[in-house]
């Protein structure tokens, strides 16, 4: 009995010194718990390497990289501009659960150069290995963070104000971007994929917009006018967190303070 009673005191004492120990072991795990993104990134980098040389400003682009049948995007409301295919919807979905596994089974390696602050000067924007820089010339004005893993970039107004800007589409841990919300404790840290929105101005890249994590994670995203309305719309290739085989194209409008979904 008195074992039993030392025993139980003994766990009481280890349960404390562990929770009190707890936050010490995160801390040096890498204060944000970068051991699991070192893993994510490990994998990243393991998968092959994949070239693209546009960014799709068209529905006829999209049809071209992502994989995408024009029947498809017809569903969306988005002017294919050429006959759709004779096929059924299971053939379609199948297209592009072929090309959207090639898309997320791959590290993508990408430069383009681009005008983003209207200055005449066009710089250049190259993303390799999860990293994306920013350099006008030889000089290097921006680079992503090394706790995050951008998968993909876009250029052009995503909140249409006449502004063109950086678009990421980011894995990193934790819900927020480097803004979080004061208020917000507790926060979710799993591996979450995002949204960044960022503008070149005075010779710096600096945030407009950041998403939370994203409810499902995007492979591919583009700036189109599908309606012709003159404002850009956002189409995204959408993956899944839990089913590597699950893909679907969404579109999206900026509606001032975020993206609301209109298909
Ligand atoms: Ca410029
Ligand atoms: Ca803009």
């Amino acid at each position: 009995m008195k074992m039993r009673r030392w025993l139980v005191s003994g766990l009481l004492v280890a349960g404390c010194l562990l929770s009190w120990l707890a936050p010490a072991i995160r801390q040096q795990a890498g204060g944000e718990g970068l051991g699991g993104f070192a893993a994510f990134r490990k994998a990243r980098l393991e998968l092959p390497e994949r070239y693209e040389s546009i960014c799709p400003g068209t529905v006829g682009d999209i049809i071209n990289t992502w994989g995408v049948s024009p029947a498809e995007l017809e569903g969306l409301g988005l002017v294919a501009g050429r006959p759709a295919k004779n096929g059924t919807e299971g053939e379609d979905s199948n297209s592009l659960a072929a090309e959207g596994k090639n898309l997320a089974e791959s590290r993508l390696t990408k430069v383009r150069y681009f005008d983003l602050d209207g200055d005449g000067i066009r710089e250049r924007y190259s993303l390799r290995d999860g990293i994306i820089k920013a350099e006008v010339g030889s000089r290097l004005i921006w680079e992503s963070p090394a706790s995050w893993w951008v998968d993909y970039f876009f250029l052009g107004d995503a909140n249409n104000d006449g502004w063109q800007e950086l678009n990421l589409l980011v894995w990193k841990e934790g819900s927020f971007g480097p803004q979080q919300p004061f208020w917000v404790e507790g926060e979710d840290r799993s591996i979450k994929n995002h949204l960044f929105i960022f503008k070149l101005e005075e010779g710096e890249i600096k945030p407009v917009w950041q998403s939370s994590n994203l409810d499902r994670p995007n492979l591919r995203a583009a700036l189109i006018d599908g309606n012709g309305d003159g404002k850009k719309e956002l189409l995204a290739l959408e993956g899944s967190y839990t089913d590597s085989g699950k893909f679907q194209l969404t579109l999206w409008e900026w509606n001032g303070w975020g993206f609301s979904r209109l298909r």
